[in-house]
């Protein structure tokens, strides 16, 4: 496997950043996950945005643009040929001193990695996910943003430990105020009524992209959507429940703290965004071979 660091390609083996940058010494940088598929980049000028956000919200300089960054993912797939699969987008502060000072950090490191993913086992997608709260709320915005998809990532790791202690293998994550935020790596939609709801990213949900794809295919196939606060009853009394995450892609939900979901398996407008999603990827994205 090739590795994008700072400009050049490592084998795996040379892909190495300092034990003095403060990516490692303080988790402060960002990233972002993205997927090819057929080989295209699916949403790449949304995750490379969403990179640039990140960073301008964390006063980090990428020291790069942003069609040279969309240029060396491509490129990364290239060198991999990589058809289908997941790439990973990183940027570190970079090397510094020990001590938070980020000015200490003169350069901050690009890595970009295109490998496999696979986040649940097959069956999860065809039998649905049982699903728990779990006690450690999703942080709040005054002290880390849920929206900065930084390399700080022990909120939701925590959220993630409580769920598979739980038995689960995923965590429904609420906010400070008790409504539902997100999962700790998709974002979570109810259906009821044949209306869409997804919490609004004010309740501390990241800005999906997966979560924005299904939010317009929804509206394309005409169904309502809306992003109100939800809470734990509004989950529970859901005639469906799914997830959507870049990685996790859609999966539906189907127990929720115990409760069963809807009929207690994937409902049909999970299944019909799922198709939809799924013949989208198709036709949509950067081709890596033009
Ligand atoms: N919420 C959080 C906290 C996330 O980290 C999502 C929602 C879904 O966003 P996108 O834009 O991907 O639809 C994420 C994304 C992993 C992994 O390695 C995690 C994500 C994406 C890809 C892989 O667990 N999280």
């Amino acid at each position: 496997m090739k590795i994008y660091v700072d400009g050049k390609f490592c084998d795996e083996k040379n892909a190495k950043v300092s034990v003095f940058d403060h990516g490692l010494l303080y988790g402060d940088g960002i990233f972002e996950g993205l997927r090819a598929y057929h080989g295209r980049v699916f949403r790449l000028k949304e995750h490379i945005d969403r990179l640039f956000y990140s960073a301008k919200a964390i006063l980090l300089t990428i020291p790069m643009s942003h069609a040279d960054l969309m240029k060396a993912v491509l490129e990364t797939c290239r060198r991999n040929r990589l058809r289908e699969g997941y790439i990973r987008l990183v940027v570190t502060r970079g090397v510094g001193t020990l001590g938070l000072n980020p000015n200490r950090c003169k350069n901050p490191s690009v890595i970009i990695i295109a490998d496999k993913i696979q986040l649940y086992p097959e069956e999860y997608y065809k039998r649905g996910l049982d699903i728990i709260t779990v006690p450690t709320t999703r942080n709040l915005h005054s002290a880390l943003n849920p929206a900065i998809k930084s390399l700080n990532y022990l909120n939701n790791i925590l959220a993630k430990i409580e769920a598979t202690n739980g038995g689960c293998e995923e965590a429904v994550m609420l906010n400070a105020q008790g409504f539902v935020a997100e999962c700790t790596g998709d974002n979570l939609f109810i259906v009821k009524e044949g209306k869409l709801l997804t919490p609004p990213l004010s309740a501390g949900a990241l800005y999906g992209i997966t979560r924005q794809t299904v939010m317009d295919l929804a509206g394309q196939a005409g169904v309502a959507v809306s992003e109100p606060n939800l809470t734990r009853y509004d989950l529970f009394n859901a005639d469906e429940c799914f997830l959507t995450g870049t990685g996790a892609e859609i999966v539906p939900v189907v127990k929720i703290d115990g409760r069963v979901i809807g009929t207690g398996t994937p409902g049909p407008l999970t299944r019909q965004l799922t198709e939809s999603y799924h013949s989208l990827t198709k036709v949509s994205g950067e081709p890596i071979y033009p």
